[in-house]
């Protein structure tokens, strides 16, 4: 009876580890997945950029061209003021700096072009043969004396030469009158040799306000 019962034991515990082991190990189905990775959310939509206004090109044109225009001194009959503005690049005006012949005198020339209308100027351009000096530009809305407004000064800077593109950018503004002229800058050593202020063409980028409004 006793082995009996002792057997009935055994069987009883032999059950229940069976039991308890199923308990711990599980089947593979039941194994923990790793959870799968959550997705990344979806980038925020970036707001549609409002299209900037396509800008309408500036009805920019040489606005010196074919021009009246006035000069202090021309150094032959084949060399005078118009020739700056005739719109030919091989014809040019020549101006000659008496300090050539007498060290006293200054280098001062100028050539003043009259547009004829009020114009946005907003750049030019000089096509030198020659210069040894530095040079302006100025602007008047009347031409008077005293009217003169600096919008560029190369300071410093010339051209030197031979056949030399200067062409700048400046803030925009309205003039009639446009006065290119020339100075010895206080650093610069007096020229010899090339005592000419020579310009092939002098081209100023303008437009006129008015025609903005039917463009
Ligand atoms: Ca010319």
């Amino acid at each position: 009876m006793k082995r009996a019962m002792g057997k009935y034991i055994l069987a009883f515990v032999l059950v229940l580890v069976l039991v308890v082991l199923a308990g711990c190990g599980g089947s593979k189905d039941e194994e923990k997945k790793t959870p799968e990775p959550t997705a990344a959310p979806t980038d925020t939509l970036e707001p549609t950029d409002t299209p900037e206004p396509t800008a309408t090109p500036l009805p920019v044109v040489n606005v010196a061209e074919g021009k009246p225009v006035t000069a202090d001194h021309e150094e032959t009959s084949d060399f005078t003021a118009d020739k700056a503005v005739d719109g030919d690049e091989t014809t040019r005006w020549s101006g000659f700096s008496l300090a050539l012949e007498n060290p006293t005198e200054n280098y001062d020339r100028w050539l003043i072009v009259d547009l004829e209308n009020e114009y946005v100027i907003n750049s030019f351009e000089i096509w030198f043969e020659f210069l040894a000096v530095s040079y302006k530009i100025e602007v008047s809305l009347t031409g008077e004396e005293n009217s003169w407004t600096t919008v560029f000064d190369s300071d410093g800077i010339n051209p030197v030469g031979p056949n030399q593109v200067f062409e700048e950018d400046i803030e925009p503004v309205k003039t009639r009158y446009v006065k290119f002229s020339t100075y010895r800058h206080e650093d610069q050593a007096p020229h010899s040799g090339y005592p000419f202020c020579s310009i092939y063409e002098l081209i100023v980028w303008g437009y006129d306000e008015s025609e903005l409004n039917t463009i």
